[in-house]
C-alpha cells in the first residue's frame, strides 16, 4: 500500500467538516487500527479517544465483526431493499429491539445517523396524516442539537454554522440549550434546569400543538459538546408531549447501545421516547448502519389505512436500507456486546473516567468541563475572536502526542472505548493537562 499521497490524490478528495486547506498541508493519515489504537502514516500509535466518531466503543478490528462482514460478502454481496428481503435483516431487527425500551419494536433501516432523522421526521408527520390530523406538521428542535446535516437535520438541529450557509431550510422551533452557567463543573447530570422543558409550552402557545408534529432532542447531546440531561429535564419533556399529543423523538446516533452505561439513553435517563435513531455503535463503525425504531402502535397505524395489502404503506427507504454486510456486521457486533458485558463495563469505568476528566477544572483556559457514561466535553476559553481556534490547537497538539481526540465548536470532546483502562484514562487526561496548560 502507497500512503505517499500526491498533491493531486490530497487536491481529488473533498473531506467532510475538515479544514481542507489545514489538513492537505498537514495531512493526518489513519493507515490501519487494532484495539483502541490507530497506526498512522509514520507508523505511529495513537490512543483512539473518540471511539472513531462515537463509532467503535468495542474497539477497532473485533474478530467475531470481521469474521461475520466477510462471510457475508461470500454468500450475499447485496439484496435489493424494496420489495424483497434477506434473513439478517429481520434477525438483527429483532435483535435491536431487545436493547430498547419497552415498547419500541418496530424497525426501519437505513445507512446512517442523518438518515435515522430523516426518517424519523418523516414517519412523525405520516403518522398524523394516517390519524386524520394533516396539520401537526411542525418539527421543534433543541440548541445546540446535532441531528445529522441532511435538510431535515439541520432544520431542528440547534448547530447555527451547520444550517446557515445552505440557505432556507425547514420552518422549526427550537427549545434552548440547556448549558446553564450554575451547572458548570457538574458531574453527569446536572441539577438545574428541567424547567428549560418548559420553553415546549411556549412553542405550543405560539403554534397550537394541533400544528406541532413532534420534538426531537438527543437524551445527551453529543456533537454540540457532551450535555447531559438536567435532572428530570426529559421527564418534564415526557409528560408535556403526553399532555399535547406531540410524538417524542430521541436521537440516540450517540447515546444509544452503550456509551451511557445503559442500552439506550432511554433507559440511562429513565425516559422512553415514542420514536428512537441509532447508528454508529450498531455496527461498531464497520459497515454504515442507520435505524429509526418506533411504537408497535405508530408501525400499527401505517398498516390500518384500509389501502390495498399491496400498496406501500410508507414511500421511504434507501437503495441500502438493511443492507447485507451492514447486518451481519450489526448482528455481530450487538453479540459481542451482550457477550462481553461491555456496557455494563462503560457503567463500572464512568465513576473513575469522571473523576479523572474533572481533574482538569483548573487547567488554563478550560470553562467547563460534562461527563456522562464514556463521554465528555470541554469547553474552552476563546481566543478574542476566534471561537474555533484554541480547541483545534489543542487537538493538533495531542495528535502529535499520539492522542486523537476530537474538537468542534469551543469545545473538546472524549468518547473512549467501552473497555478503556484506567491506564489509558491516566494518559489522556496527563497528555490533555500537560497540552492544556501550556495552551
Ligand atoms: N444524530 C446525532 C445525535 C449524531 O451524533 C447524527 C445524527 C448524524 O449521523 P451521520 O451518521 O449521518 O453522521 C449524528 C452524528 C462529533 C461527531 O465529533 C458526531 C457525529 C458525526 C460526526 C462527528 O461529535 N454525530
Ligand atoms: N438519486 C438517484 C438518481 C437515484 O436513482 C437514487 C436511488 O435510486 C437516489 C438518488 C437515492 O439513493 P439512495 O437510495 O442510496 O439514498
Amino acid at each position: 500500500m502507497d500512503h505517499n499521497l500526491t498533491q493531486s490524490q490530497l487536491d481529488a478528495y473533498w473531506m467532510p467538516f475538515t479544514g481542507n486547506r489545514q489538513f492537505k498541508k498537514d495531512p493526518r493519515i489513519i493507515v490501519a487500527a487494532d484495539g483502541h489504537y490507530f497506526t498512522d502514516d509514520q507508523g505511529r500509535q495513537i490512543f483512539d479517544g473518540l471511539s472513531g466518531l462515537w463509532t467503535c466503543g468495542l474497539g477497532h478490528r473485533v474478530p467475531g465483526i470481521i469474521e461475520a462482514i466477510s462471510n457475508q460478502a461470500h454468500d450475499l454481496d447485496y439484496s435489493p431493499a424494496f420489495q424483497f428481503g434477506h434473513p439478517k435483516a429481520f434477525q438483527l431487527a429483532e435483535r435491536i429491539t431487545e436493547f430498547m425500551p419497552e415498547g419500541l419494536n418496530r424497525v426501519f433501516y437505513c445507512g446512517s445517523g442523518s438518515e435515522s432523522v430523516e426518517t424519523s421526521l418523516k414517519i412523525a408527520r405520516g403518522y398524523w396524516r394516517i390519524q386524520g390530523q394533516p396539520t401537526k406538521t411542525r418539527l421543534i428542535g433543541r440548541g445546540k442539537g446535532y441531528h445529522g446535516v441532511n435538510f431535515g437535520g439541520i432544520s431542528v438541529g440547534g448547530i447555527g454554522a451547520n444550517r446557515a450557509t445552505f440557505g432556507e431550510a425547514l420552518n422549526t422551533d427550537h427549545l434552548r440549550h440547556t448549558w446553564l452557567p450554575e451547572n458548570h463543573f457538574s458531574r453527569g447530570m446536572p441539577e438545574q434546569g428541567a424547567e428549560l422543558a418548559d420553553e415546549m409550552l411556549e412553542i405550543i402557545a405560539l403554534h397550537d400543538a394541533s400544528n406541532i408534529a413532534a420534538v426531537i432532542v438527543e437524551p445527551m447531546a453529543g456533537s454540540g459538546g457532551v450535555f447531559p440531561p438536567p435532572i428530570g429535564y426529559l421527564q418534564r419533556l415526557r409528560k408535556i408531549c403526553d399532555d399535547h399529543n406531540i410524538l417524542l423523538i430521541f436521537d440516540e446516533v450517540i447515546c444509544g447501545l452503550g456509551r451511557m452505561g445503559a442500552r439506550t439513553g432511554a433507559e440511562a435517563f429513565g425516559v422512553t421516547p415514542d420514536i428512537l435513531t441509532i447508528a454508529k455503535q450498531v455496527t461498531n463503525g464497520s459497515v454504515p448502519l442507520g435505524a429509526t425504531i418506533v411504537r408497535q402502535d405508530i408501525y400499527e397505524a401505517f398498516m390500518a389505512t384500509g389501502a390495498p395489502e399491496y400498496a406501500l404503506e410508507m414511500p421511504h427507504g434507501y437503495t441500502y436500507s438493511g443492507h447485507p454486510l451492514a447486518c451481519s456486521a450489526g448482528l455481530a457486533a450487538l453479540q459481542v456486546l451482550d457477550d462481553t458485558d461491555a456496557i455494563q463495563q462503560v457503567a463500572k469505568t464512568a465513576p473513575y473516567f469522571e473523576s479523572s476528566i474533572h481533574s482538569l477544572a483548573n487547567c488554563r483556559h478550560v470553562v467547563d468541563i460534562r461527563n456522562y457514561g464514556l463521554a465528555a466535553g470541554l469547553t474552552l476559553e476563546a481566543y478574542p475572536g476566534e471561537p474555533l481556534r484554541r480547541p483545534y490547537e489543542v487537538a493538533m497538539e495531542m495528535w502529535r502526542k499520539g492522542f486523537y481526540i476530537r474538537y468542534g465548536g469551543d469545545t473538546l470532546q472524549l468518547g473512549l472505548p467501552f473497555f478503556v483502562t484506567e491506564e489509558e484514562i491516566d494518559s489522556l487526561t496527563n497528555a490533555l493537562g500537560e497540552t492544556l496548560g501550556t495552551a
